[in-house]
């Protein structure tokens, strides 16, 4: 029998106390599986349906069990989800039970998998159930679900239409080679080249944000010691994150802590205070500072007074100055807060949101390095077409349209399945 033929168990949910859990069962067996754990011995399709689950004579638990018939189903094949009670012991009582049953434990993503290989999903919708299950924000969330519903392929699709109708176009070129074409026509094929290339760009730079939304923004706080860092980072956290002290020093690694800010994540990092070191712990502390300072997105620079030359190097920065509840000196290019007031701190953290990003990103959005590699690829084709020698100009056409098909396109099947689902959870 196949590997995707045989009939595969998980539980969806997680293994923690809760007041449900929920086990899925898929493939050829579910049915008989299910009628010989239940109390019910008949199931109805897609009705959920109180019964007990049994262990020989023994009840194990009361449960809501459904099942789905092929190809109505999320792997379509036939299905079942039993919803029990969710402590431990019934969840591993119940795994007990459906193991004696001789079906398989389902590895990571393998429900997604089957129904991928059962055209219940396209590839792209598969691989953006991860980023739904694993969205944190309201802007993850937001892209994860669009990109479920179609958006992606909507846009492959289009892509690869225009690509081949240039193709087309230039392949007539090739026909007419003797001939003197309109310069009409030179001019549409030209245009269009334009645009194939000006809808690309603007995924690509759409999606380079959208990684952003999904990896996080990144904010190191930086600045002398006993400057209120670590006293800003537990502020915001609320809670101790930090230690804090009246000892300059006191933070001596990168500390992160990771917060939502206006519905996206941002990730800040506490540093060591930056001056004249005296051993090595204190000089790798710095160094380890100004390394996350040079890939932050931005960094939050806290000074005691005016001493802003001293970060000229520093990049994307807001100056900050704490203990505005001790002193209200006002200077100015310095953003004033109170990690004991609160003063001044939303207003910041909105600064950052603000100059982060300036707008909620819509429209397809890729997330994949995968398919930015792929739209790269393509467009650096299209771009190299000059509409001097058409027949390379064609060679680079076709290519860039394999580019494009490849990115929901299941030939490569095995390799693209490995890369998709090695991040998965079980039971999913
Ligand atoms: N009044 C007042 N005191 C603060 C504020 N923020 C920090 N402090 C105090 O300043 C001292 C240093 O604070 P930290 O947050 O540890 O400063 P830091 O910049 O992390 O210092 P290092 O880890 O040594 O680099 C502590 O005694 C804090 O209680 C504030 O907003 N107002
Ligand atoms: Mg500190």
């Amino acid at each position: 029998m196949k590997n995707e033929e045989r009939t595969i168990f998980a539980l969806s949910t997680k293994k923690a106390k809760s007041a449900l859990a929920v086990f899925r069962i898929s493939g050829k067996n579910s049915h008989k599986v299910i009628k010989s754990l239940s109390s019910r011995k008949k199931f109805k399709t897609n009705v959920a349906s109180l019964n007990s689950i049994y262990d020989g004579k023994n009840r194990v638990d009361q449960t809501i069990t459904t099942f789905f018939k092929e190809p109505n189903s999320y792997t379509g094949e036939d299905m079942v989800e039993i919803s029990c009670h969710g402590s431990i012991s019934v969840i591993n009582k119940i795994t007990e039970v459906i193991l004696k049953k001789n079906i398989r434990m389902a590895d990571p993503g393998e429900f997604t998998k089957k129904a991928l290989l059962n055209n219940k999903l396209t590839i792209l919708e598969a691989e953006t159930v991860n980023d739904l299950i694993n969205a944190e924000t309201e802007n993850q969330r937001r892209i994860a679900i669009e990109n479920l519903t179609g958006n992606l392929d909507k846009f492959v699709k289009n892509t690869s239409k225009n690509i081949s109708k240039l193709l087309a176009d230039v392949e007539a070129i090739i026909d007419f080679a003797d001939e003197d074409l309109p310069k009409k026509i030179y001019m549409q094929i030209k245009e269009q080249k334009k645009n194939i290339c000006a809808s690309i760009e603007e995924v690509i730079s759409r999606s380079s944000i959208s990684k952003k939304i999904f990896d996080g923004f990144k904010i190191t706080i930086i600045g002398k010691p006993n400057t209120g860092k670590s006293s800003f980072i537990n502020y915001i956290n609320n809670k101790e994150v930090s230690i804090v002290t009246s000892i300059p020093g006191t933070t001596t690694d990168l500390v992160t802590s990771s917060l939502d800010i206006n519905g996206d994540k941002y990730t800040f990092v506490d540093t060591a205070g930056i001056r004249k070191y005296k051993n090595i712990i204190e000089k790798i502390g710095i160094q380890k500072s100004l390394e996350s300072a040079e890939n932050s997105d931005i960094n939050l620079v806290f000074l005691q007074k005016d001493e802003k030359e001293k970060y000229k190097d520093i990049k994307s920065k807001i100056f900050v100055k704490s203990k505005f509840d001790k002193n209200k000196d006002k200077i100015s290019g310095i953003h004033n807060i109170s990690s004991i007031s609160g003063h001044g701190i939303e207003k910041l953290l909105n600064k950052i949101s603000r100059k982060l990003k300036n707008k909620p990103v819509y429209g397809s959005v890729f997330s994949r390095e995968r398919h930015i590699e792929s739209l790269k690829k393509a467009l650096y084709l299209i771009k190299l077409v000059k509409f001097q020698e058409i027949d390379i100009d064609a060679e680079n056409i076709k290519r860039a349209l394999m580019h494009i098909n490849g990115i929901n396109q299941t030939f490569d099947i095995e390799k693209i399945l490995d890369i998709i689902f090695s991040d998965f959870c079980i039971g999913k």
